[in-house]
């Protein structure tokens, strides 16, 4: 969405709102720093001071409805207080949250906005007013130009163990700089650890709640645009954590990760190690524990009703939407139908009946170390998209959805040798430059933003430093013989999944396609003749290079300001994986994987145009479209009754490689 009102409005934004991208930035920069205390920026604060959100209602595109129904509930004081933690999933604070929202989105001009939120960062729980204008920036066309800080530098609480947090108050207290090193949770007596650095990498965390800003649940068109695609986007993001996890497992010799059952004791407990701002600890819980019901929540009789109902709109082709009418799922859209039913989003055509498989679930997991309340224990990790992936809970839970979402897709026809073809086209040679290793590296971040303090006292350096999953430089070499007589637009998507489960049994072509990561699709033109073609990992158009710490970001935004190139462009979304995870990590032996190379017709498959020129978008989609019209995974998504379809194919490659993680370490100190 950004990027779309970034090409298109440029010039036009530019003559209406004569506010610079770098002060707008400057000014993102010091909403967000220090959320805790004061606004430290002496102009944002004489906004926050004396502005009037009432004052002109000629400034909101819904005619101020938004910005009267916040104060209302702000001078009746029905608003949650600040210094208290938040939770999505809590029905009143996101109702607040979005209450801001709102006032945000219909601001006509940059001005209104920002001194809104000014105001309200005033006066809005401090968690509230992070979610609420976090996705105000990402969908606003006034913000287009914006690059969010990373959220483990804004709320560090959530990313951040709570022996580093304890840490910094301590170095603050003190007034000594310090740098303290974070490990993950548990030890060596858990298998589970193994792992640990995939769901508690920083870097995936940003990616898990970032996605979900970038396509809430809660999402509504009335707001500004129709999200493209919400709901098959929802089960592929998912998906793709789901089989990077189990490469990841594999990659540490453990088996794929099971299904929950509702059913079935939950194996692996869990203890977080992480603390609220405000609310004390995160809740733990044992291992074996059973299902109970969730008091005020659901009971698990209920999760299993509605997922049973789920299964009967898959077999029987068709979901019955509110007024009991047929919406047919036995076509390619619809998977996005099924995945705004069980997560359920706003577009899920029958709530009442389907209910909200994947959000009940998360509260229902995460609740289960105190499900009747008793103890009064704040949210679990399950109940925030920041923290969720921690918990290994969170693949058990995702591998179950994805299950269903399987049931589905398998009950689609198989792709056919006429829809797979792309006539005159042949792949001559695939092969990789460069080893396919990776290796952890420490990385440092700021948590200058975990600590108290006040204008009066000064800044002591404070920062934690965290290993993380990083891959050597590699390439992709492809050469294409392009026997038409002109010219052809081309897409190549490229996957990989492992060759054979912890035993060493070799998986299907049927069961690998299915773990498919996706590593890489983008658009280029074939030219007539032999097309060799380098493709750097560092390129891949699923992926986002990592987000500007605050301090990088202060320095871009001066340079911006002072009329200097400041490399900001390069980060307005920081929706995608990080590119330095998109390789499982493998191992010393190397972890066996299939690698497939297939490339189809570019001009039948582009939904936008101009595609060869600019793919950066493809992992969030652009102008309010997503680019590619085949389904997400295509054209792995389909049952494979008969591999040699594929291997007959001219412009289809298989080969096997293998992923090395030597065991280094690139240590801070
Ligand atoms: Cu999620």
């Amino acid at each position: 969405m950004k990027v779309l009102v970034l090409l298109a409005l440029v010039a036009a934004a530019a003559a209406a709102d004569d506010i610079s991208a770098a002060q707008k930035q400057h000014e993102v920069n010091y909403m967000l720093h220090k959320i805790y205390g004061n606004i430290r920026d002496p102009e944002l604060k004489k906004i926050a001071d004396t502005f009037d959100p009432e004052a002109d209602l000629s400034h909101y595109s819904d005619g101020g409805n938004a910005v009267h129904v916040l104060m209302k509930d702000y001078k009746d004081q029905k608003l949650l207080e600040q210094k208290h933690f938040f939770s999505l999933f809590n029905a009143r604070h996101r109702e607040e949250a979005l209450m801001l929202f709102d006032v945000l989105i219909h601001c006509k001009d940059w001005k209104t906005f920002i001194s809104n939120a000014a105001y309200f960062r005033q006066i809005v729980n401090e968690g509230e007013f992070v979610y609420g204008f976090y996705v105000a920036i990402i969908h606003s066309p006034l913000a287009t130009t914006v690059v969010l800080p990373p959220l483990y530098e804004v709320t560090p609480h959530l990313f951040t163990n709570s022996e580093v947090i304890e840490a910094a108050y301590r170095a603050q207290q003190i007034q000594t700089p310090g740098k303290f090193r974070s490990s993950f949770t548990g030890t060596k007596k858990n298998p589970e650890q193994r792992v640990a650095y995939f769901g508690e990498d920083i870097g995936l965390n940003t990616h898990h709640v970032t996605w979900h800003m970038e396509f809430p649940f809660w999402w509504e068109d009335k707001y500004s645009h129709k999200l493209d695609r919400k709901g098959e986007n929802f089960f592929w993001v998912h998906h793709q954590l789901t089989v990077r996890f189990d490469a990841e497992r594999l990659s540490n010799h453990l088996d794929p990760v099971e299904e929950l059952d509702w059913n079935k004791p939950i194996n692996h407990g869990f203890a977080p190690h992480t603390t609220y701002k405000y609310g004390g600890q995160f809740p733990s819980r044992p291992d074996n524990v059973h299902f109970e019901d969730v008091d005020d929540v659901a009971r698990i009789r209920d999760m299993i009703i509605i997922d049973s109902r789920i299964r009967d709109a898959i077999a029987h082709g068709y979901v019955i939407d509110e007024e009991g009418k047929h919406i047919d799922i036995q076509n390619e859209h619809g998977i996005d139908i099924l995945g705004d039913v069980i997560e359920s989003s706003m577009y899920s055509p029958n709530v009442q009946y389907y209910g909200a498989l994947h959000n009940t679930a998360h509260i229902v997991l995460g609740r289960q170390a105190d499900p009747h309340g008793k103890y009064d224990l704040p949210p679990g990790v399950l109940e925030h998209f920041e923290t969720a992936t921690r918990d290994p809970s969170f693949f058990r839970l995702h591998k179950y959805m994805d299950n269903i979402f399987k049931e589905h897709k398998d009950s689609l026809p198989p792709y056919t040798k006429d829809e797979l073809e792309f006539p005159g086209i042949v792949i001559d040679n695939l092969c990789t430059e460069g080893e396919l290793a990776t290796y952890f590296e420490d990385f440092e971040y700021d948590l200058i933003n975990a600590v108290d303090d006040t204008e009066k006292i000064k800044d002591v350096p404070i920062s934690t430093y965290v290993p993380r999953l990083n891959h050597k430089d590699f390439a992709f070499k492809i050469d294409i013989e392009n026997h038409n007589h002109e010219d052809k637009m081309a897409v190549i998507r490229i996957f990989a999944w492992p060759h054979a489960d912890a035993n060493g049994i070799e998986f299907t072509f049927d069961e690998g396609r299915w773990n498919a990561i996706e590593l890489d699709k983008f658009w280029t033109v074939l030219k007539e003749g032999t097309n060799h073609i380098v493709r750097d990992g560092r390129d891949s158009a699923v992926t986002v290079p990592d987000v500007p710490s605050f301090h990088s970001l202060f320095q871009m935004t001066e340079k911006a300001q002072n009329g200097l190139r400041s490399g900001l462009e390069e980060f307005v979304s920081a929706t995608g994986l990080p590119n330095r995870f998109i390789l499982p990590k493998g191992n010393h032996e190397g972890l066996r994987m299939d690698l497939v190379v297939i490339v189809t017709d570019g001009e039948a498959d582009a939904a936008i145009d101009g595609l060869h020129e600019n793919n950066d978008f493809i992992h969030y989609g652009i102008k309010g479209v997503y680019p590619d019209k085949r389904s997400h995974g295509y054209p792995l998504d389909r049952h494979v009754e008969d591999e040699r379809l594929f291997e007959e194919l001219g412009n289809f490659k298989h080969i096997h490689v293998k992923i090395y993680n030597h065991g280094e370490h690139i240590h801070k100190e």
